[in-house]
């Protein structure tokens, strides 16, 4: 999030594309249902379904799931046909704005309702309601995402902001609610296949950056690669690691992958469920590290797998991020109940087994505080180092001293800092930075420009224009020594630069200056290094509109994505809704969580909504001749099946079917429940949807496509 879930009680409008708090995030909608009676601010809802949210909004948009970045670039088109665009923020903030528009002209009205089922009546409306109402807070979740052009979508949820000037401003921004607890900060360790921590990525100078915070021999962790290459080569991604293993499709490394842990990992989130399952059953190893035993002790049918009991969040303590970019201590309540270990314990167990303690312990005496700090010496990209355990403990202790509007401490012994000191906090005194991308404050007191990260200087493939991306003249933080746009901060420190300067000099140097240690940027409309390089619709690989294939096709298939090739356009087949005619999504319910191995386990929870289901239309239901209640199989293009309950009702539109993805337990008809270990088989089971949604991968990113696929429906 760019702002925070209390600066949403600012807003003057808000808009939410592809999130449904009231389910996903319900303590959210306090601050969001404030803005709405305190500052009378409409709320826009753009879902497939008429969600819960879409029950408190002033405008509920239904969209055809996947085409998103269509209805974004058209309200881009109303705004920018009207005048409404915030001139002055474009002239000095942004940069390829004239590429943005050669695009958006071709995304009228009347093109958007073609793609998206949005009529153009309403797609001006909504322009207008932004352009009346500024600044709009911007929440995108997972709706907008999961999709082969997901990167895409979201690039135009940012450039929609960007138009209408509501970046760097409280009560707007870009506000992504985040997944799990800590989920933002387990992205900023980044636990991905293709960064080092802090988002380094895993070029040559960023290995040895984090071997010198590590305090490990470069060459030493070099050697343990079998080949030099495979240091840089991104990993498999969580999206379709098990096809390293069943090793059918061509793999980017010698063999197939034998062992596996899945450590805090559902499974039956991945998409294409059976051949997840498949590929544990080859798997020599399977190891699973989770308070339940997950639907992977019930899939495998050999003796292969070892379950580890870690201790839940309840039994351990030390730091964690929230959406809001704040870091809070959380303390242990109990400790770890019958034969548990905390998640630390067993990590510490598997590197003294595997005999690199020395290595990688050595500076490690005081769990988890001195993990706090380790992070902190590191991840100077994204200014982790202000935040010590001793002030986020002083944090937490005087929570009642912030105040709630502007996450200020007013007095006491915080006075001044934000809550949760959110990233960046650079410095020990730095307060935290609550609003990204802020110039109206000084850096040393929480501003900051947008960052430059691309070069001083573009030319533009498309129109061969070169432009400036640096900020304009006269706009910067006040007090800054440089009164207008300036490069990244380097050679403070010979042989560093601000990311890289372990003695923290250069950040220091650069916040005395008044400056960002970032550099002071525009916010790019064209990333060159992007197959689009200005976001366009582009129709799901699975489309119902063979039409909209012709306009608007897919990508090239793409080759070593990750370490596998990705199909796209050899998979986009007009042909396939004449058998698989009606789109099919997934999603949330408020009283189940993820793969739902925890909250099938709790009884209150599995009382509450104790069955799989799939909601459809009553039209649909009548026409297709089966009745609410009854059961019905839905069936994949990729040839796997679930047998589920039909639940109608009007949430979704006559083409749509909607499936929650939280259960599991039951594999395309056949219940596994007596496979669980004797007493540990949860409460609830069922169809796992992921069995049914389809293959799609996003063309960055490598996200499921598992909002947007097809499907048939037929009584069981
Ligand atoms: N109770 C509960 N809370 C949770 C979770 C949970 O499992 N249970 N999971 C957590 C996690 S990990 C995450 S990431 C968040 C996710 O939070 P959300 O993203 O809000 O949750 P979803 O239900 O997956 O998707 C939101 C909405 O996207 C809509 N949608 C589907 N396709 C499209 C589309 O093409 N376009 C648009 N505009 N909308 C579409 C769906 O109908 C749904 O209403 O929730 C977190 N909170
Ligand atoms: N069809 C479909 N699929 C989806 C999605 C969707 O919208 N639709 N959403 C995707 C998204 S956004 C996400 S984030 C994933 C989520 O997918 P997963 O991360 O697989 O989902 P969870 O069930 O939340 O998994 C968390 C596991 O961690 C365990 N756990 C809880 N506390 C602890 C702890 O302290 N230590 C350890 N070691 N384990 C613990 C829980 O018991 C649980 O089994 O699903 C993805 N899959
Ligand atoms: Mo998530």
């Amino acid at each position: 999030m760019t702002n925070s879930l209390n600066d949403m009680r600012h807003a003057k409008s808000l808009i939410f594309i592809g999130s449904n708090a009231p389910e996903a995030h319900p303590i959210s909608m306090q601050h969001i249902l404030h803005a709405k009676e305190k500052n009378n601010a409409p709320i826009i809802v753009v879902d497939p379904r008429r969600t819960k949210l879409a029950a408190k909004a002033t405008d509920f948009v239904r969209i055809r799931p996947g085409t998103d970045a269509a209805f974004m670039l058209g309200l881009i088109n109303v705004i920018t046909t009207n005048g409404w665009e915030d001139k002055e923020f474009i002239r000095t903030r942004v940069s390829g704005y004239e590429e943005l528009l050669a695009v958006t002209k071709d995304y009228t009205p009347e093109a958007v309702e073609e793609i998206t089922g949005i009529s153009a009546e309403q797609t001006r409306h909504v322009a207008k309601v932004l352009a009346e109402n500024r600044p709009t807070s911007l929440t995108w979740c997972m709706g907008g995402t999961q999709h082969s052009i997901g990167s895409s979508i979201t690039r135009t949820f940012c450039l929609l902001q960007l138009v209408l000037g509501n970046m760097g401003k409280s009560g707007g921004g870009t506000n992504i609610f985040r997944g799990h607890d800590n989920v933002q900060g387990a992205t900023d360790m980044c636990v991905l296949a293709d960064n080092l921590p802090a988002y380094y990525g895993l070029a040559e100078g960023s290995w040895k950056h984090w071997c010198r915070v590590w305090d490990v021999d470069y060459e030493w962790i070099k050697s343990r690669f079998p080949k030099p290459e495979l240091m840089q080569l991104p990993g498999f991604s969580l999206a379709r690691w098990y096809e390293g293993v069943l090793g059918e499709e061509k793999l980017y490394q010698d063999t197939p992958l034998k062992a596996m842990i899945q450590w805090g990992c559902g499974a039956n989130s991945n998409s294409q469920y059976n051949r997840v399952v498949q590929a544990y059953n080859k798997l020599e190893l399977l190891v699973v590290v989770d308070p339940f035993p997950t639907m992977a002790a019930a899939a495998c049918d050999t003796d292969n797998i070892y379950l580890l009991p870690s201790a839940s969040q309840y039994e351990t303590s030390g730091s964690v991020t929230s959406t809001s970019r704040q870091i809070q201590w959380r303390h242990k309540v109990v400790d770890p109940v019958h034969n548990s270990k905390d998640d630390y314990q067993i990590m510490e167990l598997l590197v003294n087994k595997l005999g690199f303690a020395d290595k990688f312990y050595k500076n490690i005496k005081q769990v988890p505080e001195d993990l706090t700090r380790e992070l902190g010496r590191g991840a100077l990209t994204i200014g982790y180092n202000g935040q010590t355990p001793e002030r986020i403990k002083k944090h937490m202790e005087n929570w009642h001293t912030f105040d709630i509007d502007s996450l200020q401490a007013i007095g006491g012994p915080c006075d001044g800092d934000y809550y949760g000191m959110p990233w960046p906090c650079w410095t020990d005194e730095h307060p935290g930075t609550p609003i990204l991308y802020d110039i109206s404050k000084p850096v040393a007191k929480g501003g900051l420009p947008f960052r430059n990260r691309f070069g001083n200087e573009k030319t533009y493939d498309s129109s061969g224009r070169t432009e400036n991306q640096l900020a304009a003249k006269g706009v910067c933080n006040p007090g800054s020594e440089v009164e207008g746009g300036y490069s990244e901060f380097a050679e403070i420190v010979p042989g560093t630069n601000w990311k890289t300067d372990l003695s923290q000099k250069t950040l220091k140097v650069a916040i005395a200056r008044g400056m960002a240690p970032f550099g002071n940027a525009r916010a790019r409309c064209v990333v060159w290094n992007f197959p689009d390089q200005v976001p366009i619709h582009r129709e799901p690989l699975h489309s119902p509109r063979p039409d909209l294939i012709a306009k608007y096709p897919t990508y090239k298939d793409k080759q070593k994505h990750y370490r596998l090739d990705t199909r796209f356009e050899s998979e986009q087949n007009p042909e396939l809704v004449k058998e698989f005619p009606y789109v099919i999504t997934t999603g949330r319910m408020v009283e189940h969580m993820g793969a739902g191995a925890e909250t099938r386990s709790n009884q209150y929870l599995a009382e509450l909504q104790p069955e799989m289901y799939a909601e459809i239309n009553p039209r649909l239901g009548n026409n297709l001749g089966f009745r609410d209640g009854d059961m019905v199989w839905i069936e994949s293009p990729e040839g796997s099946k679930i047998k589920v309950k039909a639940f109608f009702t009007e949430r979704v539109d006559e083409k749509t079917i909607f499936l929650p993805y939280h259960f599991a337990g039951v594999l395309m008809g056949e219940s596994l429940i007596d496979k669980y270990p004797e007493g540990h088989a949860p409460y609830v089971v069922g169809e796992c949807g992921n069995v049914v949604t389809n293959y799609g991968y996003d063309i960055i990113t490598q996200i499921q496509a598992t909002k947007d696929g097809l499907c048939k429906v037929s009584k069981a």
